[in-house]
């Protein structure tokens, strides 16, 4: 049986929607749109792997839809939903607790940072929330998942399980007529200049959603001004910009902000320091500056429109879930069978 190339990938909506974000993911989604069947998740069971304020909870869900909608995602043609709405992604994710061995999972180096020196306070949910994101996947038997760079271990270890699954069940798959495996190994999607978009304050941490200082990112619901500012400010180094790339080791900042230009102008970094090297890094963040308000603001512009209207995200969220779950819901069953269970 051939197996169809879909997309699967998913935001988790926990506030601060940042530019990393947009530029490792979301933007990436609108691109592949073009020429592949998509599936984009909102993934609501993730984001409570970490306490969330119900009321805030659902706002952010319904923003990160917006989001995905300004940027440019046909909900049409493509499926937008959120992950709570399709049981299958839970029921799946326990039969994967089952196939992931615990020293899998206390490899995986998100797990330590987030749940940093507490780990015994950290929830069961965060620990297993690399199970849960193979299921995201494999539920629809997806086979590319474009994500930022951090989620590359995540990714290998999905493709693991799918294996290890593949491997344990090889006689029942076989025997259902699938002869080269029932999961296939997704293939991660991990490319372009902006794979991994560092804080504006320290060119070493990522940008990301749970840092405390608003100036280390640029948020998709920032004004001109705020962006303005906060590019002005970014952390810089005495030197010029380069005019070669490798004039760019060990200086991670200017590195950064080379790779958000030319990522948001669809260039090459090479480009971006033939244009700039030997410049200062104040022209260079006016460019930029009008650069991102160029291409964000707009988006941000439609989310805040999208977002005056709650009911017709839901809408789109609940017609998502309904197509997702005609696709998830025939693979869960065959898998119920595969395993043994008795099905109606
Ligand atoms: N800094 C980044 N650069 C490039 N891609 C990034 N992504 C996240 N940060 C960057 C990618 O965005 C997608 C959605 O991420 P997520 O919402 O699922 O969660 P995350 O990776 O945990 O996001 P944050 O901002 O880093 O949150 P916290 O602060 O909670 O850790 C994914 O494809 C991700 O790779």
């Amino acid at each position: 049986m051939e197996l169809k190339q879909r997309v699967f990938s998913g935001v988790q909506p926990t506030g601060n929607l940042h530019l990393g974000n947009y530029l490792g993911a979301i933007k990436k989604f609108v691109a592949l749109q073009e020429h592949h069947d998509c599936l984009f998740c909102v993934v609501d069971l993730h984001a409570i792997t970490v306490w969330q304020d119900p009321g805030e909870l659902a706002r952010s869900t319904r923003e990160v839809t917006a989001a995905f909608l300004a940027a440019g995602i046909d909900p049409k043609q493509q499926i937008i939903f959120n992950q709570s709405q399709v049981p299958g992604h839970a029921e799946l994710a326990w039969i994967f607790n089952c196939v992931a061995r615990l020293g899998w999972l206390n490899r995986m180096t998100q797990f330590k940072e987030k749940a940093g020196k507490h780990r015994e306070n950290a929830s069961v949910g965060l620990y297993a929330y690399p199970n849960l994101m193979a299921a995201d996947i494999l539920v629809y038997r997806a086979t590319h998942v474009p994500v930022g760079a951090d989620q590359k271990q995540h990714l290998e270890l999905a493709r693991d399980i799918a294996q290890k699954f593949n491997t344990d069940f090889a006689e029942p798959i076989a025997k259902a007529g699938f002869e080269d495996g029932f999961f296939p190994l997704p293939e991660p999607l991990i490319t372009g200049p902006a794979t991994r978009v560092m804080s504006l304050r320290d060119g070493s941490k990522k940008m990301s959603k749970s840092e405390p200082s608003e100036m280390s990112r640029i948020n998709l619901s920032d004004d001109a001004d705020a962006i303005a500012k906060k590019i002005r400010k970014a952390k810089t180094d005495p030197e010029p910009l380069p005019s070669e790339l490798d004039g760019l080791d060990g200086r991670p900042e200017a590195e950064n902000l080379v790779c958000i230009y030319a990522a948001i102008a669809e260039i090459a970094p090479e480009q971006v320091l033939g244009d700039f090297g030997g410049g200062s890094f104040s022209a260079f963040k006016q460019a930029l500056v009008e650069l991102t308000v160029e291409k964000i603001s707009p988006i941000t512009n439609e989310m805040n429109k999208l977002m005056a209207n709650p009911g017709d995200i839901d809408e789109v969220l609940a017609d998502g879930s309904d197509r997702a779950n005609q696709i998830a819901e025939p693979i869960y069953r065959k898998v119920k069978e595969i395993v043994g269970f008795v099905v109606r």
